[in-house]
């Protein structure tokens, strides 16, 4: 029989490549849906050819009784709680929302998995903002890191994650918490970074604009794949006992260098183009993010096979062919 997964936050980045990797595998994948007032675009990310294999229900992490229903119709083996407002910026903006659909959100996700599905293993999608600005002597964060947050959304992400760890030992819950660096792709909303730079940049190059205003340019983050990325999150729930991993590349670049890259792949000089305007710097800034991922590496044999050259380089390909098709 095929095993069963549950993905909150299916129609995201993640949880779109997370999917076609569980449906390759043979599972039944079921996903959460929040509703949207306009519902066309909600599940853009998916594939079509995928569409037909998955089983999509409304529900909120803010109502624990949609999740309760969903719990007990697809009795999953495995769920992945993705589902966030994902945008460290936008936390600000919103802060109490954020908290809830992250911190409240999680909680009311184990609660519901506490009484109907205790069996089920599940994935935390906690983050390396958890970290703020505390990094160890050599230069990187790793699991041993004291947590730190500078936003709303890293404090949300930091109860979510402590929660996960204290239902884990007081109830014998299998959760695991993968504790994520920066990870893109051209499927990326285009108001974080990487992929506001790469398709304003293409749009540069073919005419379509000519400006692209960012915020702080110093700051330095550990970017991945989100492909490799999503591997890692299965594989955390076919190890042998729940516990906590990082994910990163170990390798840290500025938002400068990111700029550097993709418009100098495309023949252009960025000091003609970008500026910089403040309201995209945010309160408290987190300046520099590397992360140590030996434990995964060691333990759950993951490895990831982008670099950060060769991500943005099928980013840029991804928006050139967009506009050229139209
Ligand atoms: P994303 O593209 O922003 O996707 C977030 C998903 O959560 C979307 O499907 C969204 O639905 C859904 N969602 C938001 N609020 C919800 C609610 N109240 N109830 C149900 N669903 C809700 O984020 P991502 O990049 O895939 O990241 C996946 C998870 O990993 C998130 O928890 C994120 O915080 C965490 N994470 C991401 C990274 C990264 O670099 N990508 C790194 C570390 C951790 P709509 O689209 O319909 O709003
Ligand atoms: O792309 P970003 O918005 O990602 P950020 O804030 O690092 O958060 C992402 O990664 C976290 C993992 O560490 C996730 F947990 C979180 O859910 C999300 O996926 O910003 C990256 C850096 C920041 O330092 C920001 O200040 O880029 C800087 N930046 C400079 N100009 C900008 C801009 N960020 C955005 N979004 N837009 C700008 O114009």
């Amino acid at each position: 029989m095929s095993k069963v997964a549950l993905i909150t936050g299916i129609n995201g980045q993640d949880g779109s490549y997370l999917t076609e990797l569980l449906v390759e595998k043979g599972y039944e994948v079921w996903g959460i849906l929040k509703r949207n007032s306009v519902s066309e675009n909600q599940t853009a990310r998916i594939p079509d050819k995928l569409f037909k294999q998955i089983n999509l229900e409304y529900a909120d992490m803010t109502d624990m009784s949609s999740l309760i229903r969903v719990l007990q119709k697809c009795k999953p083996d495995e769920i992945y709680n993705l589902a966030a407002q994902s945008h460290v910026k936008i936390s600000f903006d919103q802060p109490i929302y954020t908290t809830d659909s992250i911190a409240m959100g999680t909680l009311n996700l184990l609660e519901a998995i506490r009484l109907t599905c205790p069996e089920a293993k599940m994935y935390q999608a906690s983050s390396s903002e958890m970290f703020g600005n505390n990094i160890d002597d050599d230069g990187y964060q790793r699991e041993t890191t004291p947590l730190n947050p500078v936003s709303p959304y890293g404090c949300a992400k930091v109860f979510g994650y402590n929660i996960c760890r204290n239902y884990r030992n007081a109830y014998g819950l299998f959760i695991s918490n993968g504790i994520l660096f920066n990870h893109e792709s051209p499927r990326r909303g285009t108001n974080f970074v990487t992929n506001k730079v790469v398709k304003e940049a293409v749009r540069i190059k073919l005419g379509l604009t000519n400006q692209l205003a960012l915020g702080n340019l110093d700051a330095s983050r550990d970017w991945g794949h989100a492909k490799d990325y999503v591997h890692a999150m299965w594989l955390m729930l076919q190890h042998n006992h729940p516990d906590d991993f990082v994910c990163s590349t170990g390798v840290s670049h500025t938002v400068k260098d990111l700029v550097e890259y993709v418009f100098g792949k495309l023949d252009l000089d960025w000091n003609e183009h970008v500026t910089q305007d403040e309201k995209y710097y945010r309160s408290e800034e987190l300046r520099f993010l590397k992360g140590d991922c030996s434990k995964a590496e060691k333990e759950l044999g993951w490895k990831h096979s982008y670099t950060f050259e060769t991500m943005l380089d099928e980013m840029i390909e991804y928006w050139l062919k967009k506009y050229r098709v139209g």
